[in-house]
């Protein structure tokens, strides 16, 4: 057992009225930390108005001590990483949003497309229940690149991880997109929805996303932009540049579509981060 310890009445009475509306511990102890409880502090008293022994609240301590991080936002008109320089051509506040020129060179788009071609597959996303499916409203081809699995691609994903200030690891694996006339990606976002019965289970490695860099690899002949409808926006795909947006979950303001290729073909590179350490390469 441990001390018996004295709690002020109203944060006992928090605790239970939290716990009751279905809230987990890690939730609560969550909240107290960001309320500035020490954690230590935080596992006594949740366990005493718990009536729970003290070692059942060691396991959530991991969880939080390392809160899910956030991108640095560029701010600069133009920021060097890793020796390679990038414009900061349009900046929009909410969602975060960063138009980035010259993110690659030309011949770093060109070689990802003709790593990716040979492994081109029917595009997925995920289902309420956390399963990938073939869905209408994706009717591009992809394929996955494994974290750093050629210098290329971990170069490249160096470059991110310097740029926003969020490590390589926290990234799921580059995705390539192929669209071809007509195709497209219908407005969603790419935050899971903490209300999907898939959400533990798509989350439970890396959390929630955080930010998606969708970097242009050539320039289509026309259409093919990506567009943010809650913004009036739409950025044009034009080779080498990227739009990069941050969100929380529940943020409306970063849905967003891939407008349909109206003439030629529209290759990208995506990135997805999210706000822990991520170490599986396969997603949608
Ligand atoms: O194709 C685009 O412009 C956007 C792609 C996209 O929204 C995604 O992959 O999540």
């Amino acid at each position: 057992m441990h001390p018996r310890i004295t709690i002020n009445p109203e944060l006992r009475e928090w605790i239970l009225a939290t716990t009751r509306a279905g809230h987990g511990i890690p939730d609560v102890l969550r909240l107290m930390k960001d309320s500035g409880y020490d954690p230590r502090q935080s596992r006594s008293i949740v366990a005493e108005v718990l009536k729970l022994p003290l070692a059942a609240l060691h396991a959530h301590a991991d969880k939080v001590a390392t809160p899910g991080l956030r991108a640095r936002h560029p701010e600069a008109p133009e920021v060097t990483v890793e020796g390679h320089t990038i414009q900061i051509a349009l900046s929009v506040e909410s969602p975060a949003l960063r138009v980035l020129d010259n993110i690659l060179s030309d011949t770093e788009c060109a070689d990802l497309i003709e790593l990716a071609r040979p492994r081109l597959q029917r595009a997925l996303t995920v289902d309420p229940d956390g399963r990938n499916q073939v869905d209408q409203r994706r009717t591009s081809e992809g394929m996955f690149f494994g974290l750093n699995e050629v210098p290329l691609v971990g170069r490249i994903e160096q470059r991110i991880a310097s740029l926003l200030g969020v490590p390589a690891n926290h990234g799921e694996g580059l995705q390539i997109l192929h669209y071809l006339p007509g195709q497209e990606y219908e407005p969603h976002f790419d935050w899971f929805d903490p209300e999907q019965p898939g959400y533990k289970a798509i989350t439970a490695v890396g959390g929630q996303r955080i930010a998606s860099v969708v970097m242009y690899l050539n320039t289509p002949a026309k259409g093919g932009g990506t567009a943010f409808p809650e913004r009036c926006l739409t950025v044009t795909a034009r080779t080498g540049s990227a739009v990069y947006f941050a969100y929380e979950s529940g943020d409306r303001s970063s849905f967003h579509a891939g407008l349909p290729v109206q003439q030629g073909e529209k290759w990208i590179a995506t990135k997805w981060l999210r706000e822990r350490p991520y170490t599986a390469s396969d997603s949608a």
